[in-house]
C-alpha cells in the first residue's frame, strides 16, 4: 500500500479533531443549503480541505473526489472522501456522524477509514487484511433468523422526490424483523453492520463518497455488499449490506 493504515489513521483522526472544533461550538455554526434538504457547513468544507492537503502530501500523484470540492481528473488511483457524513445530525449537535475516507485503485476499494469523532469510534479496513474498530478486529454478526434481526436504513431518497422512496420497503422489512434503526450516516451505518451492532443496512440514492469507506469495512468484516437484486458490489443508488447469513432472506423483501 502507498500509505499505512497507521498513517491514514493519524490523518483521519486529525480531520475528526477539526470537525470537533466546530461541533463543540455548534451554536455559532452557519448551516447553508446546497439544495433543498441538502446541507453544508463550514465544518464540511474545512475537514475536506484538511484531508485533501494531508492525503496529497503522502500520495501526490493520486486523484481526489470529495463531496464538497468535487473530482480531480486522475481516476486510476484516488481518494474518495466524505468530510462529514451525517451533516444534518452534526448540525443538530447529535453524535452519529463520521469522516469517511476510501482509497480506490483501478476501480477497486483497497483502504477504508470511517471515524465518528463525537463517539471516538474509529473503523478501518484494508483489502484482504481485515477490519478493525478502535484497534480490535471486528466481524459481522452470526444472526441467521430474519425475524430475530436488527436492521437499519436511511432515507436519502426522500430528498430526491422519487416514487420509490423506501417507505413501503421499510414497512415490509420492519414487520419481518425485531429491531429497526434510522441513524442518519450511511458511512457509519455500514460500520455498525461490520461490527455486528446491526445485522443488515440498506439505503438508496446515495453517492460513492457516502459509502466507499464503510463498504470496504463491511466486506473485510465478512459481510456482503450487493444491490437490491443481490448483485455483488458497491452500488450507491441501491446499497444493501448484510452479515451474509441474512442475505437470502432479506432479498425477497427488497
Ligand atoms: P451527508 O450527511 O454527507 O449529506 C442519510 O440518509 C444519508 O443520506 C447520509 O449518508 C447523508 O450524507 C445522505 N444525504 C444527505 N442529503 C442527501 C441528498 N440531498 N441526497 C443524497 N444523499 C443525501
Ligand atoms: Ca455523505
Amino acid at each position: 500500500m502507498p500509505i499505512s493504515l497507521a498513517t491514514l489513521e493519524t490523518i483521519v483522526r486529525t480531520a475528526g479533531a477539526v470537525a470537533m472544533g466546530y461541533f463543540n461550538d455548534i451554536e455559532n455554526l452557519a448551516v447553508n443549503k446546497k439544495a433543498a434538504r441538502d446541507l453544508v457547513t463550514d465544518a464540511d468544507v474545512a475537514v475536506e480541505h484538511h484531508l485533501k492537503q494531508a492525503l496529497a502530501e503522502h500520495c501526490p500523484s493520486y486523484g481526489f473526489w470529495g463531496e464538497e470540492s468535487g473530482q480531480t481528473d486522475d481516476q486510476t488511483s484516488r481518494w474518495i472522501v466524505d468530510p462529514i457524513d451525517g451533516t444534518h445530525s452534526f448540525s443538530k449537535g447529535q453524535y452519529f456522524w463520521a469522516v469517511s475516507v476510501a482509497l480506490e485503485i483501478d476501480g477497486e476499494l483497497v483502504m477504508g477509514a470511517v471515524y465518528a469523532p463525537a463517539l471516538d469510534d474509529y473503523y478501518c479496513a484494508e483489502k484482504g487484511q481485515g477490519a478493525w474498530k478502535n484497534g480490535k478486529r471486528i466481524h459481522v454478526s452470526g444472526e441467521t433468523c430474519l425475524a430475530a434481526s436488527m436492521v437499519s436504513t436511511g432515507f436519502a431518497c426522500l430528498r430526491q422526490y422519487l416514487e420509490d422512496n423506501n417507505l413501503e420497503r421499510f414497512c415490509r422489512i420492519a414487520q419481518a424483523t425485531t429491531g429497526q434503526r434510522r441513524m442518519g450516516s450511511a458511512a457509519l451505518d455500514l460500520c455498525t453492520v461490520a461490527d455486528g451492532q446491526v445485522d443488515a443496512f440498506w439505503e438508496q440514492e446515495l453517492n460513492l463518497y457516502d459509502v466507499a469507506g464503510g463498504a470496504l469495512v463491511v466486506m473485510e468484516a465478512g459481510g456482503t455488499m450487493t444491490d437490491f437484486n443481490g448483485r455483488p458490489g458497491v452500488f450507491p443508488k441501491q446499497i444493501l449490506a448484510t452479515n451474509g447469513g441474512l442475505l437470502a432472506q432479506i432479498l425477497p423483501l427488497m
